[in-house]
C-alpha cells in the first residue's frame, strides 16, 4: 500500500495563477462601482497579500491607507456588514472573470489530479479564498464536475483563523480522519507553507511571481511549477531525481524518505 493517501490542494496561486489577474482585477472593479477610489496596482497587491482572506485585506488597506474614509451606512450596516458587502460585489467580479476565461490552472496540476484519481488517492482543498471562488475556478479552469472530486473543500469562513494559522488543514485532517504522515500538501505561498507545517503536512511549493523570494524553509520540496512531459519542473530547494514531472510515485516517495 501506499504512504501517500491524500493530497490537499491550495487553490489561490497553487491551483492557477488567480491573484494578479483575477482577485486583484475583482477587488479594483468592486471599488469602481461602489465609487471608491481605490485602486491596487500589482506592486500593492503584492505587499497586501501578506493580508490573508478578502474581507480581512480590504478593512488592512482602508485602516492603512486611507483611514478617515467613512462610507455613508445605512441604518443597521455597521463597517463590518459594509465590508462583506463589498466583498461579495468582488466575489462576482471574480465569477466573471473566470467566465471570460482569463484564468487557467498552473503547468501539472490537471495531471496530477487525473494521475490521483486513477490511483485512488484521496483529495482535499484547503483555501483561504471564498467557497464560491474556488467552485467557479475549478469549473471554468477544469470542469463543470471537477468538484466532484474533491472529498472535501474547505474554504474561506469556516474556520475562525485563516492561513498561516493550521485552522483550515487542521480542520480536513480532522474531518477526513486523515493521518499527517499519509498526505502531501501542495500550496504556493510562505503563509500556506506555515499553516501546513503547523499541522505537521508534508508540503511542496510551486513558486509564482508573487511568491518567489519569500522563505521556504521547512518546504519537502520547492519548484518552479509540477511540470508536464513536455514542460520539465525546476527544482528550486530539495531533490528529485529523473523525472521532470511531479507525481503521485515522486509524493509517495517525499513520505517515505521522512517517515521511515
Ligand atoms: C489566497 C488568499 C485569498 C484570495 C482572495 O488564499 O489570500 O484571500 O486572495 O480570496 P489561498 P477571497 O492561497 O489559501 O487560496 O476574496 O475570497 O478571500
Ligand atoms: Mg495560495
Amino acid at each position: 500500500m501506499l504512504q501517500l493517501q491524500t493530497l490537499i490542494f491550495d487553490v489561490d496561486g497553487t491551483l492557477a495563477e488567480t491573484e494578479r489577474d483575477g482577485h486583484r482585477v475583482a477587488f479594483n472593479r468592486s471599488f469602481s462601482q461602489a465609487g471608491l477610489e481605490w485602486e491596487w496596482s500589482v506592486e500593492t497587491y503584492g505587499q497586501l497579500l501578506e493580508v490573508a482572506g478578502g474581507k480581512e485585506r480590504i478593512q488592512f488597506f482602508w485602516q492603512q491607507h486611507d483611514p478617515d474614509f467613512a462610507p455613508t451606512l445605512p441604518t443597521g450596516l455597521n463597517q463590518q456588514a459594509w465590508i462583506a458587502a463589498l466583498h461579495r460585489a468582488k466575489t462576482s467580479h471574480y465569477a466573471q472573470l473566470l467566465q471570460e476565461g482569463r484564468i487557467t490552472l498552473r503547468p501539472g496540476v490537471k495531471r496530477l489530479l487525473l494521475e490521483a484519481r486513477e490511483t485512488g488517492i484521496r483529495l482535499a482543498i484547503a483555501t483561504t479564498s471564498a467557497l464560491d471562488n474556488v467552485i467557479a475556478l475549478l469549473e471554468t479552469a477544469l470542469s463543470p464536475e471537477s468538484p466532484g472530486w474533491f472529498e472535501m473543500i474547505a474554504a474561506g469562513d469556516i474556520v475562525p483563523a485563516k492561513k498561516p494559522a493550521p485552522d483550515i488543514y487542521l480542520h480536513v485532517l480532522q474531518q477526513m480522519q486523515l493521518e499527517p504522515r499519509h498526505c502531501v500538501v501542495i500550496e504556493d505561498s510562505q503563509a500556506g507553507l506555515q499553516a501546513a507545517l503547523q499541522a505537521q503536512l508534508t508540503t511542496v511549493i510551486t513558486t509564482n511571481d508573487y511568491t518567489r523570494s519569500q522563505d521556504f524553509t521547512g518546504a519537502a520540496l520547492v519548484l518552479d511549477h509540477l511540470g508536464e512531459p513536455t514542460l520539465p519542473l525546476t527544482v528550486i530547494q530539495g531533490s528529485v531525481t529523473h523525472s521532470p514531472y511531479f507525481d503521485v510515485a515522486l509524493a509517495n516517495k517525499l513520505l517515505e524518505s521522512l517517515h521511515d
